[in-house]
This record gives C-alpha cells, structure tokens and sequence, in this order.
C-alpha cells in the first residue's frame, strides 16, 4: 500500500486565530483550507510505497530542527495551482536548509522532484483565482515547534492530513 506524504510544520493552534480572521477577511477567495489543516510545507514526496517509507523514515530518523520562528507579511495568488497564500520575505537558514535537504532526498530516492525551491508558505484559500483585495495589516507569525511527516487522503468532507511522525524542534 502506498501513502501521499509530504514533510510539513504545522501551524500551532495558539496561532491559527490570525489566519481564521484573515479568511474571513477574504471570505469567497477559495475554498477556506481548515484551520487544523494549516501547515507550511518543507517537501511533497508524492506517493511513497510501503518499503520507500521506512527506507525515507530510517533516513531521516535523525532529523533535527531548532525552534525558530516565520514572519508571514504578504498574501500570494498562484494561479496556475489556484493557491491563495500567506507568505513570507525571510526564513531561517535552518529551516530553508532542512527544507532543500528533504526535497533533495525525495529526488534522489525516486521520489517526488520539486521544480522549485522551498517557498514559505501557509495555503488559506484552494480554488482561488483572483489577486488578494487585501494588504496584510501586519505581520502574522508562525513559530515552527515540531516538523511532521504528513499523510494526505482523500476524504468525502475534504483532504485529510495525519501525522505518520513528528520530531520536535530543539531549544
Ligand atoms: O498546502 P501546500 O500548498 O503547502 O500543495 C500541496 C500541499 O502543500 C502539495 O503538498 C501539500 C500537501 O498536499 N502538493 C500536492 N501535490 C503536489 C505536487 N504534485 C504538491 N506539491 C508539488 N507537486
């Protein structure tokens, strides 16, 4: 059986109310992505079979972070993937460096090959299609306390995410 996995930071619950205010905000631009399925993706890895999981897990079973922090300051359409986003100017070295690592690692092992580099992001709005109407009034921050390895499925009421492991970030 194979799995849609992606690496991810999630959005702590202690700070989704800025992006729930901020989609209601925008309320039409999309479909709202839900608030307990707010995350900043590090690396989609695409369809991953049973034996190229644990290979991937084994891999990265040391996998380390330091806590650190994002500063989300603009409201980004793209419009080919109808993706309204938070994003952000600056990301810590540590963070953009993990997240190179792991998308490297997935092209390297067969996996999913990102065209692009790690582009900070929290996706607020799918279907989307027109520019934001809104400037952000002020940074919102999002601090990245663990890093999760992520199923996506499928499901009648919308995607599903669940967490198949998650390390800790590190003082
Ligand atoms: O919510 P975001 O945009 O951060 O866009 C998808 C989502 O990230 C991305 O993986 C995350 C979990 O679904 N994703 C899905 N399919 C993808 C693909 N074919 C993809 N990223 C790149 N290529």
């Amino acid at each position: 059986m194979a799995n849609r996995l992606f690496f991810a930071i999630p959005v702590p619950r202690s700070q989704q109310l800025p992006l729930l205010k901020l989609q209601t905000q925008l309320e039409g631009a999309g479909r709202a992505v839900l608030a307990s399925n707010f995350h900043i993706t590090l690396a989609f890895l695409g369809s991953v079979n049973a034996s190229a999981q644990q290979q991937l897990l084994h891999r990265w079973q040391d996998l380390t972070l330091p806590r650190c922090q994002l500063q989300f300051d603009q409201l980004t359409l793209w419009p080919q993937a109808q993706v309204l986003a938070l994003t952000g100017r600056h990301c810590p070295t540590p963070l953009y460096q993990l997240a190179g690592a792991l998308q490297r690692d997935a092209a390297q092992h067969g996996l999913h090959q990102s065209s692009r580099g790690f582009r900070p992001h929290v996706t607020l709005f799918r279907g989307a299609t027109a520019e934001p109407a809104l400037p952000l009034p002020q940074p919102i921050q999002v601090d990245c306390r663990e890093v999760q390895l992520m199923i996506s499925e499928p499901t009648p009421a919308g995607v599903s995410y669940q967490p198949l492991k998650r390390w800790p970030c590190h003082d």
